[in-house]
């Protein structure tokens, strides 16, 4: 699952791994920054609003780690995060981190199907949650809401606990990050802490932060793009402030951008559109926002034309992914790169391979990549692993990219059983599995089609026994299921065969072209 030895070497001689870790990060972090503002929030409910400057998390990590630990988190021990996007969530974080504990990062989204699995997967010693009620989705396991964590803290003004024992060394897991998946059950992303910190480090040099760059978290804080490209943890490393925010809508965020002079905000495709479309109404001054990141699914050219003349900022793509690779177009790229391609990669040393469906190179086919911030392997899912990675430890993205000039990569489909909804992705074969379950159901397909707003939709295709049950019917079926709203289809159709393949395999290209 590591890297091997002679790689890793040299990733250290390069500079890319410096031996730090996320706990020894933020102390220096602390000293250097103090008094400076590191997260900002409105508020939510359980979370007071809150200004916290780079010293207050210091303080606040270790007298949550010291509670944690008295509480019996230990080194190594998996503890599911689920909190929206309040100052706590990164307090949790950096106080297991210290421990040397793993954050298993769920989202917002995630209900007690999702919520279940991960703790039981990864035998979680805990699960942090928002409140009381969200303690029915992990019955087996310990939870600590909002409030149980204000309780658990040491008080402020005892002197600060180290936790005992060992903290974790850079090669470490630091977390356990979401793969958007594309099978039954969703795989588990162990980045360490060397891997991932030059990831956000390298990330915040790119997109060009200094101590006065104020970054907008609008998406979930515990999705990789607003956690990492740079998201919170690159700004926090450039000594930026974030404003979290708790909801993505321009009815919540214009009035931070306004009140907080926000420099950088990432988002996905969708809401970019709706971020123009408010803007055009005015109402707000948006003067201080230089740069839109927009990444998680592809962004039309002629979407991407439209950022700068109607927010006025520089729009910079991101196309990444959890596993590791990340492509940015940088802030001084000429228009028609910035508005045509998704970026080239973040690292001299991220290795792009792109193979035709016969296996030759080429520049037009599937993406594969390994480097110094890329996964060799998920966690525990060796069987997986075998097909997810080539024997090299190249990891098959299951994109399909296109190299364009100067290494930039054009994302041009995808190969992967996988639906992305506007940036939210949902493994085809997982929905299915909960639609086989209705007693009705003998067979489910699950496809994505096209759609002007999302960029894509789910529709289901399902082969019933005897009467077709109702789609609001199933709808209700698969929410009692406990998953999560966004994988439930959008559209539902019942027909009397799939197509085949010629190895008789279902076809979902024909599905797809059936719309
Ligand atoms: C097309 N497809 C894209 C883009 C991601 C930064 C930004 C995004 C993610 C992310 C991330 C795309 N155009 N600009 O982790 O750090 C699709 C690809 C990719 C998959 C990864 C980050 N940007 N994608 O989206 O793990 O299919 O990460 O393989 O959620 O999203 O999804 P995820």
């Amino acid at each position: 699952m590591h890297w091997p030895d002679d790689v890793a070497a040299r990733y250290r001689a390069a500079g890319y791994w410096r031996g730090e870790t996320f706990g020894g990060l933020l102390r220096d972090l602390a000293a250097r920054y103090g008094s400076r503002p590191a997260l900002i929030s409105p508020g939510l409910p359980g979370s007071p609003a809150a200004r916290w400057t780079f010293r207050d998390l210091d303080e606040r990590a270790d007298r949550l780690a010291a509670g944690l630990h008295a509480a019996g988190i230990r080194h190594g021990d998996r503890v599911v995060l689920q909190l929206p996007n309040v100052p706590e969530f990164h307090q949790v974080c950096f106080a297991l981190f210290r421990i040397g504990a793993l954050p298993v990062f769920a989202l917002p989204a995630h209900r007690s199907a999702e919520i279940s699995y991960f703790c039981e997967f990864t035998e979680a010693a805990a699960y942090v949650c928002p409140d009381e009620e969200h303690k029915a989705y992990a019955p087996g396991t310990r939870a600590f809401t909002l409030a149980d964590l204000a309780g658990l803290s040491a008080p402020s003004g005892t002197d600060p606990v180290e936790p005992p024992g060992p903290g974790p060394g850079p090669g470490d897991l630091a977390f356990l990050q979401l793969s958007g998946g594309s099978t039954g059950l969703p795989k588990l992303i162990p980045r360490t802490h060397d891997d991932y910190i030059y990831s956000f480090r390298a990330s915040a040099e790119i997109c060009e932060l200094t101590p006065e760059s104020v970054y907008l978290c609008a998406l979930p804080a515990a999705h990789n793009f607003p956690m990492s490209s740079p998201g919170v943890f690159g700004a926090l490393s450039a000594g930026a402030a974030s404003v979290l925010a708790p909801d993505p809508s321009p009815g919540t965020c214009f009035p931070l951008i306004e009140r907080e002079r926000v420099t950088i905000a990432a988002l996905v495709p969708p809401l970019a559109l709706v971020w123009m479309d408010a803007a055009a109404s005015g109402g707000h001054d948006l003067s201080s926002l230089e740069v839109l990141q927009v990444g998680g699914a592809k962004f039309s050219e002629e979407a991407a034309k439209r950022v700068g003349p109607e927010l006025g900022c520089t729009l910079q793509q991101v196309f990444g992914m959890a596993e590791g690779l990340v492509n940015y177009t940088r802030l001084d790229d000429p228009e028609d790169v910035i508005v045509s391609t998704q970026g080239r990669p973040i690292s001299p040393d991220d290795e792009i391979l792109i193979l035709d469906d016969e296996g030759n190179e080429s520049d037009h086919g599937h993406l594969l990549t390994r480097g110094p911030y890329t996964i060799r392997g998920y966690w525990r899912a060796d069987e997986h692993n075998r097909t997810a990675f080539t024997e090299d430890g190249f990891y098959r993205t299951g994109d399909i990219v296109r190299r364009a000039e100067g290494g930039y990569l054009v994302v041009e489909g995808r190969a992967k059983d996988q639906i992305n909804r506007g940036g939210e992705k949902i493994a085809a074969e997982e929905v299915e599995n909960h639609l086989l379950a209705h007693p009705a159901v003998r067979d489910a397909s699950v496809v994505a089609v096209p759609d002007p707003y999302l960029g894509e939709r789910t529709r289901a295709y399902l082969i019933c026994r005897g009467e077709a049950p109702k789609k609001a019917e199933l709808r209700a079926f698969l929410r009692d299921r406990g998953i999560a709203a966004f994988k439930i289809p959008d559209m539902f159709e019942f027909v009397d065969a799939f197509p085949q393949t010629a190895v008789g395999k279902v076809s979902k290209r024909h599905l797809r072209e059936r719309t």
